[in-house]
């Protein structure tokens, strides 16, 4: 093995918008079981996007003797991107094994060991996973006994039915974070993913925890986690802080975890590492609101005078029956979410509320709860930002699922089916053809949407400043509709907002 002639190739298909790329953390953590073992590169589909990255793969392969083309797949466009290039790759170099990790394989396994383009999935965490499926077939065997791992065998390959049974192995065990070696930086240029935010110039990210403790009946990642969580602790968040400032002068920090406020504790000694390493750093991360309603005035000082500039939660719903439905754990409310986003004003630290409406069975009651709750939120506070998500079915059963399954919602079967114009648009939520909601009311909630953004422009959007005169325009013209209630075709709000390429939270994402 030639430790210059990369045997393995990570790639990140495209996914984030132009300028809007973020450190490709999942690959990090599953090379930096690899660092020193087997020589890799990764290869990120977010840079330099006019890139024709399958032809690029294509001579990599055959210049170096690449054997392991190993993706990492989200489901939305980076689905799309990945297919896409994987048929073309497999074409050009049909010796070459891939290898499918990430959210999407976690959920639809069987679909992706089923695509004769993939050889092996790894459905969950896949650390060790990785590094022990390349071991064993290395030595030319298949990876009968290594954890995580799903794939059709051969001679179930050849049976002539297109639903052959796949084979997968118990998931991979997850590996604590404060065991994982640091990531292998080095074999990015992080430079190019240091980026301008509302947060900050110079933005890097981190993800600092795995899973949630939490079951909502809607998420993935309780396919990934299983109610469990842990989290790195907060003296090696600082010591990483302060070699991100150092080593790349950043000036904000995004953390990626589902939920990073789970410990109390561990945030405070965060907070406190920064102001021990004197760290000048606005930051954001995700939490949920019943957890921090429980935090300390003090803890939320602390937060609030160490950069903590804003909070994600999942809000969900503006009724206690579709939160109860949606398994939130118990003590997520409506009246404890109007508590918390007026406590946070307090505190100068902005809350972000995203919603799933159009929950079944009664999808059009629940849009307009929430639609009067976000009302009144934004009543309590004004700076609110609101994220809104049509409801979307993942396959781990509960109610909801039940009941969209019983109006005839199948997954598709194939990646081909997934990427195809009508599951792109349902992905991206632009579609009406669902059987849970119907297009007069889809159209409702988008017309909704359209009113609120101009009402109370994104505070997150990188050119349209709160003061600025777009700001003021948008707002004095969505004015009477959005005091009076009526949404219907804003036309003039949707031209106003494409004139200034307003930029929707949920779709930019962050
Ligand atoms: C950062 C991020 C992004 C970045 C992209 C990052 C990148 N790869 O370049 C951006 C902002 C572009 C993005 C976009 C989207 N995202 Co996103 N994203 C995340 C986020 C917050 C962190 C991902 C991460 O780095 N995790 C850390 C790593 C260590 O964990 P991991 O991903 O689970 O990886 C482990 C395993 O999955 C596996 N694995 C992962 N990849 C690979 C690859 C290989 C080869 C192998 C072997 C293993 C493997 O091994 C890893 C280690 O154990 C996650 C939520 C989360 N906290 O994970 C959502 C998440 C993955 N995103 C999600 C979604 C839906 C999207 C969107 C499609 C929609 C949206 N509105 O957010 C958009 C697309 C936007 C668009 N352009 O239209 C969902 C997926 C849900 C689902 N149903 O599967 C998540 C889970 C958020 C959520 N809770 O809903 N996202
Ligand atoms: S609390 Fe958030 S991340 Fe955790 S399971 Fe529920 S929705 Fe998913």
């Amino acid at each position: 093995m030639n430790a210059d002639q990369p045997l393995i190739i990570f790639y990140n298909a495209q996914c984030a918008k132009r300028g809007f790329q973020r450190l490709p953390a999942a690959i990090l953590q599953v090379a930096s079981f690899i660092e020193d073992v087997y020589p890799y590169e990764i290869i990120d589909g977010n840079l330099a996007q006019d890139t024709d990255y399958a032809a690029l793969i294509i001579d990599r392969i055959r210049q170096a003797g690449v054997r392991y083309l190993a993706f990492s797949v989200m489901p939305g466009p980076q689905l799309a991107s990945t297919v896409a290039d994987l048929r073309t790759i497999k074409a050009a170099c049909p010796e070459v094994t891939t290898i499918f990790g990430g959210y999407f394989p976690l959920n639809h396994y069987e679909t992706c060991a089923r695509d004769a383009d993939v050889d092996y999935v790894i459905a969950g965490p896949a650390e060790t996973a990785f590094r022990d499926l390349i071991a064993c077939l290395e030595r030319g065997d298949q990876p009968v006994d290594v954890a995580g791992i799903a794939w059709c065998e051969e001679e179930i390959l050849a049976s002539s039915s297109s639903l052959q049974p796949v084979r997968q192995n118990e998931k991979q065990e997850y590996i604590n974070p404060n065991e994982l070696p640091r990531y292998p930086y080095h074999r990015l240029d992080v430079e190019q993913y240091v980026v301008p935010t509302f947060l900050g110039s110079r933005t890097l990210s981190h993800h600092s925890s795995f899973g949630c403790p939490f079951l909502c009946n809607f998420c993935a990642v309780v396919s990934l986690a299983n109610g469990r969580w842990k989290g790195e602790s907060g003296a090696r968040l600082g010591e990483l802080a302060e070699h991100m400032v150092q080593q790349w002068q950043i000036n904000a920090l995004e953390f990626h975890d589902n939920n990073f406020f789970t410990s109390e504790s561990r945030v405070k000694a965060f907070c406190e590492e920064l102001l021990t390493r004197k760290l000048s750093l606005q930051w954001w991360g995700e939490g949920r609101p019943d957890t921090l309603l429980k935090y300390a005035d003090e803890t939320w000082e602390l937060m609030s005078r160490t950069g903590l500039k804003m909070i994600f939660f999942g809000a969900e719903s503006g009724s206690d029956d579709t939160l109860k439905q949606m398994n939130k754990g118990g003590t997520q409310t409506t009246s404890g979410v109007m508590e918390l986003v007026t406590k946070m004003r307090r505190f100068n630290i902005i809350p972000e509320l995203s919603f799933i409406v159009g929950n079944p069975p009664e999808p059009d009651r629940d849009m307009r709860q929430t639609i009067h709750f976000i009302r009144r939120i934004k009543r309590a506070n004004p700076d609110t930002e609101i994220i809104i998500y049509r409801y979307d079915p993942v396959p781990i059963g509960g109610e909801m699922y039940d009941e969209v399954t019983r109006l005839g919602f199948t997954f598709p079967t194939t990646l081909e089916e997934w990427v195809d114009e009508r599951w792109r648009k349902i992905q991206r939520r632009t579609s009406a053809d669902v059987p849970w909601l119907t297009s007069k009311e889809q159209a409702y909630l988008a017309d909704f949407q359209t009113v609120l953004n101009a009402q109370f422009p994104t505070s997150t959007m990188r050119h349209i400043k709160p003061g600025s005169w777009q700001f003021h325009l948008l707002k004095a013209v969505s004015g009477l509709r959005y005091h009076s209630g009526w949404y219907r075709f804003p036309l003039e709000l949707k031209w106003l907002q494409k004139k200034f390429a307003y930029q929707r939270p949920e779709i930019s994402g962050f």
